[in-house]
Order: structure tokens, then sequence, then C-alpha cells
């Protein structure tokens, strides 16, 4: 049959189609796709005129969810034209389809007859799928620079791919890992899909069978990290200033997901798309999960990464996207920020208090507060009269600040620069119709938008900060209700009636129904690049690459431009952890987002966007003291860690609380100052090899299925594993132990291995949050300092050896000259421990020419059987302290790190 007649292919499904494939025989439930995602209007006829089945009432369902209506197994879909020729290995697969006639789900007179598909390699373990309209209309693609790729030849390849290959044959593409066979995208075969795919101009859908477990990512969404896939449940990405609950579509999208299944073997797809989309979960049958992708603009443009481990797919997904940017080492400290500070005396005040009871800090922020009537890089001459003084005091203390600043700019505000200067520079959003600028609403009152795609936009973003920067040297800034956020629907006028931007016949579903363009801007606003509707989930994306830029480029004379900047954002979008960091916007002040909290930031390190952190103690109503004390306990191992609350609310800096709050806060926050250089160093990892800096156990245990829904205890790097209290009044909890690992005790007596492991309840007073070293690695720390400036200065380094059950350990140290210098500039040390029975060397790995100090101070190696006879360092023989297991050498001034060391104990 290899040269069926397209005719002949079109017949036979035109006779098949009245006779529609609707029986659970031909489509179990668990692999209907949902014909009807509108939320109302549903019923038999409506779902019978899209040629769709129609539930059988007397059917028995185990979910709710399920649809009612669903395409059948024979619905219409693509056919090859003509028939594809022998695929050469490696190169790319371009092939056309036609569509059959036939009903149309969506809508007809919209629908795109042919599409092509393309299927090539990104790199020998990264398959991109590409379905797009043909011939090319110039349909909207995302601007994003990808990275990682490579020539690869065929032999190098690590997947395979099929496709429809002679005419008239029904669309499908499925690719598979070659060393084990595995399926990692399937859309269906030619006897059979998941689902058809559908194309048309504002709707585009796709569905595969998933072959996996369980499944992280898609987000941003507030709930468990891991989604099983035993349920009907929806993912929906659209950026969005809302506080996070779950099932909201919230400030970013990451159409990410990292599949595992048994043994522990991953793969992930990625969808480049920036239109608002949703993702379907359907439950499991068997292996294989039906999931469906649905977009309203651009093309289908999937990413396949091959794994085979968890952590090679994140590895192959940052890589993709860019490394996440290295953070200053200032910003690893504790931040101390809220909204409503009201007066600079007021900040001062609450600054020193805390630095008076020796709380380590190193940020003091300032919320909106500072400005003058909400406008942009303006400072109140009252309320903040003297701000650029205090900026200098904190300087001269060694330690930073940050303000905020928010997209929109003050309409009609002649005489200020930012506002003349976008008009003179025409830099603004445009209405639909082009004719004028479109007008939100923010804090200031009425705003313009600033086109973060412009060519010129970065340009105006420096000159109209240049001032502000110049008389306030802050350190970094924070760009808020970049979504962009707007306290109008659409526009100051709403927007334009009859638009299919503004209203497009299918929605996915977003907060507020079905209105897309609820609290934002109209998406038929023009940008630079396109239509605002392609570009919304990019917005912050732009606006913190040319933030990034202003702030490299600055005219204050302290910074050059060869240094790490600091940029926090709300929104996000793939890739912007090249500009940005992340807090995870407007949480509240309960155990729920405590809890849940650790998910968010799980699933941001897998989107590469690692330094991220929640508001500590929570930023809507008041917190609690108990909370408030867990929360900064398990605050103290985000990768970013900043205490921050709204408007009107009882202060939680640290100070706010009793003696006994204040000590055990100190305490954690001290905790995380005493594991800086190892944070520090897994920072760095995260930057130079792409991975995770916060990290599930399943990550870390892929092979233990008991570590896969684990998130409410998690991994800071591959050695400390952190089990938050995050239940009122609890004072002990369960923490999972994977049994293939020595776990010590950090806050036991001798840091005690933990026996048994498994599941167990451990102690957990309000004093201590459960934190355990893992054997196997090498921890670089020092005493902490009450900023990381001095301590960095002063502070001489400690090791921790805590050795696996082979008696082996390993670890590394990143340390630099100053803190902010671009790795590009050399200017740091990386050295690697290695330890076995007995002994521990170090390697350097890069030497910096520029002289630091690197003292080692200690040295302490945990599980030491018995009492050594000796313990060498670098040929001295040293005193030291034997009990349970607990070697300590301390005294070792003038072992200086940068030379190899020689440690032994015997
Ligand atoms: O409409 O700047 O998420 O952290 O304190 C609220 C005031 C605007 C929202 C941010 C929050 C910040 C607040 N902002």
């Amino acid at each position: 049959m290899a040269c069926q007649l397209p005719l002949l292919a079109l017949l036979l499904t035109a006779a098949s189609a009245t006779a529609m494939q609707c029986s659970t025989s031909a489509l179990p439930h668990n692999a209907r796709v949902d014909c009807w995602p509108e939320i109302v209007g549903a019923s038999e006829s409506a779902c019978h005129g899209r040629g769709c089945c129609w539930r059988d009432d007397s059917e028995t369902v185990n979910d709710d969810s399920e649809p009612f209506c669903f395409y059948p197994a024979d619905y219409p879909t693509y056919r090859l034209v003509g028939s594809r020729d022998s695929p050469a290995g490696g190169a790319e697969l371009a092939l056309n389809f036609r569509r059959d006639s036939g009903p149309s789900a969506w809508p007809p007179s919209r629908q795109i007859d042919q599409v092509s598909l393309s299927v090539s390699a990104h790199s020998d373990r990264v398959a991109r799928i590409q379905i797009a309209d043909r011939p090319d209309t110039s349909r909207w693609r995302v601007p994003l620079p990808l990275f990682g790729g490579d020539e690869t030849g065929a032999a190098a390849q690590q997947f395979s791919v099929r496709t429809s290959s002679s005419a008239g044959e029904r669309f499908f593409v499925q690719v598979t890992r070659n060393s084990d066979g595995w399926p990692l995208f399937d859309t269906g075969s030619s006897d059979g899909a998941f689902g058809p795919l559908l194309f048309a101009d504002q709707f585009i859908q796709l569905s595969i069978g998933l072959s996996a477990q369980v499944i992280y990512g898609l987000g941003e969404h507030l709930g468990p990290f891991a989604k099983p896939l035993n349920q009907w449940k929806r993912f929906v990405l659209w950026n969005r200033d809302a506080e996070p609950n779950p099932d909201r579509n919230l400030y970013g999208s990451h159409n990410f997901l990292l599949a595992v299944g048994g043994g522990g073997r991953a793969f992930g797809i990625f969808l480049l798309n920036s239109n608002a989309q949703e993702v379907m979960l359907q439950p499991r049958l068997g292996q294989r999960a039906t999931v469906t992708y649905r977009t309203i603009g651009g093309i289908l443009d999937f990413f396949v990464f091959v794994g085979p481990t968890p952590k090679d797919v994140i590895q192959q997904y940052h890589e993709l996207l860019g490394p996440p940017m290295m953070p200053p080492l200032w910003s690893l400290g504790y931040h101390l920020c809220r909204f409503g500070f009201g007066t600079l005396d007021r900040l001062k005040f609450i600054y020193e208090r805390n630095v008076k009871i020796n709380i380590p800090i190193d940020v003091m922020w300032s919320d909106a507060d500072y400005m003058d009537g909400f406008k942009d890089w303006t400072v109140g001459a009252e309320k903040y009269s003297g701000f650029d003084t205090f900026i200098k005091q904190i300087h001269s203390q060694h330690r930073s600040v940050v303000v905020i600043v928010d997209p929109g700019i003050k309409n009609n505000s002649t005489g200020y620069l930012a506002y003349d200067l976008g008009l003179k520079m025409d830099i603004w959003m445009r209405t639909a119709d082009n004719k004028s600028y479109i007008v939100g609403a923010v804090w200031p009152g009425d705003v313009l938008w600033p086109d973060f795609t412009h060519p010129n936009a970065t340009l105006y973003w420096q000159r109209s900060s240049n001032e502000f920067l110049f008389k306030y040297p802050v350190d970094g800034l924070w760009i808020d209700m970049n979504e962009p956020s707007s306290f109008y629907q659409g526009s100051d006028t709403g927007c334009p009636k009859g638009n299919p931007l503004d209203f497009p016949p299918y929605v996915p579903h977003i907060i507020g129904y079905n209105i897309l363009y609820q609290g934002t801007v109209c998406p038929s606003a023009r940008q630079y690049l396109g239509s605002h509707y392609d570009l919304h989930n990019l917005y912050s994306y732009f606006e913190a690459k040319a933030t990034w830029q202003v702030l490299r480029t600055r005219p204050d004379g302290q910074k050059d431009n060869r240094q790490r900047q600091f940029v926090l954002s709300r929104s996000t979008f793939p890739g912007i952890q090249r500009f940005a960091f992340h807090w995870t916007g407007d949480n509240n002040a309960d155990w729920y987002n405590l809890r849940y909290s650790l998910s968010t930031i799980l699933s941001f390190n897998l989107y590469g966007i690692v330094n991220t952190g929640t508001d500590v103690c929570g930023f809507n109503s008041a917190t609690t003291e108990e909370l408030c004390i867990r929360w900064t306990q398990l605050g103290a191992f985000y990768p970013f860690m900043r205490n921050h609350n709204s408007l009107g609310l009882p202060d939680q800096d640290p100070a706010a609380f009793s003696p006994i709050a204040q000590q055990i806060m100190r305490y954690h926050i001290s905790l995380r100052y005493a594991f800086l250089p190892y944070m520090y160093t897994e920072f760095y990892r995260a930057t130079a090899n792409g991975s995770t800096v916060a990290r599930s156990l399943m990550e870390e245990f892929p092979n233990d299925e008991e570590t896969w829904l684990i998130d409410d205890q998690f991994m800071f790097g591959p050695a400390l594993m952190i089990c938050p209290v995050t239940v009122e009044g609890a004072v002990d909890r369960q923490v999972y132990f994977p049994p293939s690992a020595r776990w010590f005790d950090v806050h036991a007596q001798y840091f005690a291995e933990v026996t048994p492991k498994g599941l167990q309840t451990v102690p957990a007073p309000l004093e201590n949050i459960p934190l355990y070293i893992r054997g196997g690695h090498v921890i670089p720390m020092q005493d902490p300092g009450n900023d990381t400036y001095h301590q960095k200065l002063l502070q001489p380094f400690l090791l921790i050896v805590a050795p696996d059950a082979d008696g082996l350990a390993s670890g590394s140290l990143f340390w630099d000259r100053n803190g902010v210098d671009d790795l590009s500039l050399g200017n740091y040390q990386l050295m690697e421990f290695s330890a076995s029975k007995g002994s521990l060397s170090s390697r350097l790995v890069h030497q910096f020419p520029i002289g630091v100090q690197m003292q080692l101070f200690g040295l302490q190696v945990l599980g030491v059987a018995t009492k050594p006879a000796n313990v060498i360092v670098n040929g001295r023989k040293r005193q030291f302290m034997y009990s349970n297991g607990w070697l300590s050498v301390s005294n070792l001034v003038g072992v200086d790190l940068k030379s190899p060391l020689r440690a032994s104990w015997n």
C-alpha cells in the first residue's frame, strides 16, 4: 500500500466517520480527549455538531472531570501528502500534511488545512518537533535564543524518530530513546492516535501518550510538586497577577515537564510557545497517560529531552535556555523587606533594631514606599529624604539596598523624565488600531507601558533611570507587576469589541473565566515584535533583560560592566534566568503556603530559575510568631531568602518577636551563613553545568519510588537534606531517609548517624529544623558572620567530611575574589575534595591570579568507626578530638586551602 491514493484515503475516512468510533473498545475512558474544553455550553447536540461523541449517561466514571464530549477514534485528522523519503539519521525531517474533510472542531472557518512537521536533532540528546502551518504564513514564533545545539552525526544521536511515511497515512510522530526503546513523545501511530491534531488559527491541539508514572513541572501553579498521573487535571499558563492558590494560572508560564518512570528513568518535554495555553492530564492507563497540549496561537514547537536520569533531563533543559546567572555573593545573605515602611526613618529603625540584636543581614529593601507618587526612578522628598546618604551608609557597612520598580509609567505627567522620554522615543505599547498608546492603571494612576521588545526600549530604560541610579546607587532592582498587571481590564476603555485577539474563540481556563485581558493589557495591543496576544507571557522576559542591561551599564562609577547583577522578577518565562531571579509573589501567611512554598521552589529549580524564594513569614495577612519561626527555619535553606509582608500588617522582622523567637531566627539565619561556601558552590554548579540548587529527593534518588511524591522535605545541593515543620504546633515530624545513603543529624550530638532509615518520626522542637548531611559528601563551611562581606573576609573555612558506606566522600568549593565579578573574568578559585577511608585530599581545578585569603581552620569527619591514633594534615601531626564516631581537628590556622590539602586519620 506504499503508494495509496490520497483520494482513496479521504473516502475511507469519510465513510468511517459516519459510524463514529465512540465505543469504549475503540477508546477506553482514560484515552478520551475532551472535545468541549469550554466551561459552559456542552450538550449532546452541540457535541455531535462538532463531530464528537457524547458520553452515555449510563456509563460509570470514576472522576467527575472526565469529559462528556470527546473525540472519536476516527476523527478527521491530517494525512501525509506524498510519501516520505527514507530519513537520513540525524538529518532534519520535513513532511507535509493535509487535513481530511469532515467535521472540524475549532472554528471551521479558521481551520488551517495544510501543516508541516519537522523533526530535527537540536543535539544528540534533544529532539525538536515543530508543527506549523504550510505554506509558512509567518505565524508567531517565540523569539527566544536557544543554546546547546550542535551538529550531531546520526551515530551520536540518542533518539529515533518514526512518522507517517506513506501517502495518505495519518499524522503521527514518535520519538523513542535508543538505549531502551522507551517512547518519549508519541502522538499515536498510523492505526490510532491519542487524540486528533487540530490546527486552526487560534486553536491548536495535540495529544500524546506519555509513558511515565509521575511528572513534574507545568507551572506556575501552587500545589504538590509531583503531578501524579491518576486524575483529570488542567494546568493553565497565562501570566497573571494573582495571589497563589491551587488551580490558578499565576505569574509565570513554564510548559516544561519532567517525566519519571520505572527505575527512575526520566525524560522531559518542553513546549516553546508563548500564547495562552493549557495542558490537560488524563489518568494513566497501564504505563501510559494521555496528555493534551492546547494553545491559542503560534506553532507547536516541542523539545524532547532524552535524559535518561532526572538530572540529565534538567541539565539538557537548562542548557537549551541558557544557564541561570550566578548570583552576587551578597544576595545569598538575609534580605529584609516590607511594603509599608512608609518612611526612611522607619526603614532605618527596622534595620538598626535587627542589626542591634545580631541578626545577620545583607540587604535592606525598599518597596514602593520610597517613590514620589509611585513613579519609577523618583524618591519621595519628605518621607525618603536622605535616602542617598542611607545607601552610602549601608554600603560603608558592606551591605546592600534593593528597590522596586514597576513597568507602568505615569501617564500625562509632563516634566517627569520617564514619561517625557518615553513619548519622545516612542517606545510605548500601542492600541490595536495603532492610533494611540494603550493606557493601563497601576499604583501611580493611569500609566503607559514601555514596550520592552522595542529596539530602543533598553536605551529608554537606561536614560530614564540614569539620574536616579547615579544619585541612589542601589545594588539591585526588583521588578514587580510585570505580568503586566493592570488595575484596568485591558485598558482605560476596555478592549476593542470584536477583535479576535481580545475575544478569541477559545480561552484556556484562566482565572476570571474567559476574559483574557482581565487584570492586564488588551491582547490586541501592539508591540514592536508583534501583538501583546503573542507577547504577553514574554513581557517580564524582555523587561528583565532591559533591567539587567541597565545595571550592567549603570553610571554610578561603582560598578563596572563585568559584574554580576541582581534583578528580582515576579513574572517569568523560560530563559529569564539569564537576567533575573525570582520570588513567588503574594503568598499568604498561613501554614498551607509555608508547606507548598517548597513545591514552587523545587519547580522553579526545574525551570532553571534556581535562585527563587517565597516571602518568608508570609506576605498577606498577619503572621504568627510560630509560623514566622518555622518559615525562617525553612527560608534559611531557600536559594533566595527574603522576609517580606504587605501594607498595614504587623511587623515581622526578627526583632518584632519575643527574645526566644529572635534567638531561634538568629540561629537559623546564621546556619544559612555557616553553609554559605557550600551554597555558593551549588549556585556555581548550576551556572556552570545546568542543575538545580534546591532539589527534590526524587532528583537525588530517582530509583527509590518512595521519594517521588515527597515535597515536604528537600535537598539543598546533593548533600543537605532539610525537613521543615509545616504543621502548626507540631514538635516532631515524619522524615523519609532514603536507605541507600547514610544520614548524619546536624543537630544531634556528634552528628549522630541516623538509624534506622526509611520513614521515621524525628523530634522537631520549635528550636530546630531537622537537618541532615548525606554521606558521600564534603561540605565547606565557615563560621557565620553578620554579613557575607565580613564573613568572607575574616572567617576561615571548616570542612565537614561525611563518608558514604564505602568510606568515600567528595565535594567542591567555589570561592571568588569579590563576590560579584563575572565568572568569565576567571577571578575565582575552584577546588575539589575527595576522601577515601582515612584520608582527604584536594585538587585545584581553577585558580585565579589574585591572592585571596583561604585559611582552613577546622576539619570534621563524621562516622569514623574507631578513634584514630594519628591525624596528619599537610605533613604535620595535629591535635584532635574524637567522640562517638565524630572526629574534629581545629586550630589548623596556617593551612592555606588554595594549596593542595592532604589529611589523614588512621
Ligand atoms: O499591588 O509593591 O507582589 O511583593 O509588596 C501590589 C507592593 C504591588 C505586589 C508584590 C509585592 C509588593 C507589592 N506589589
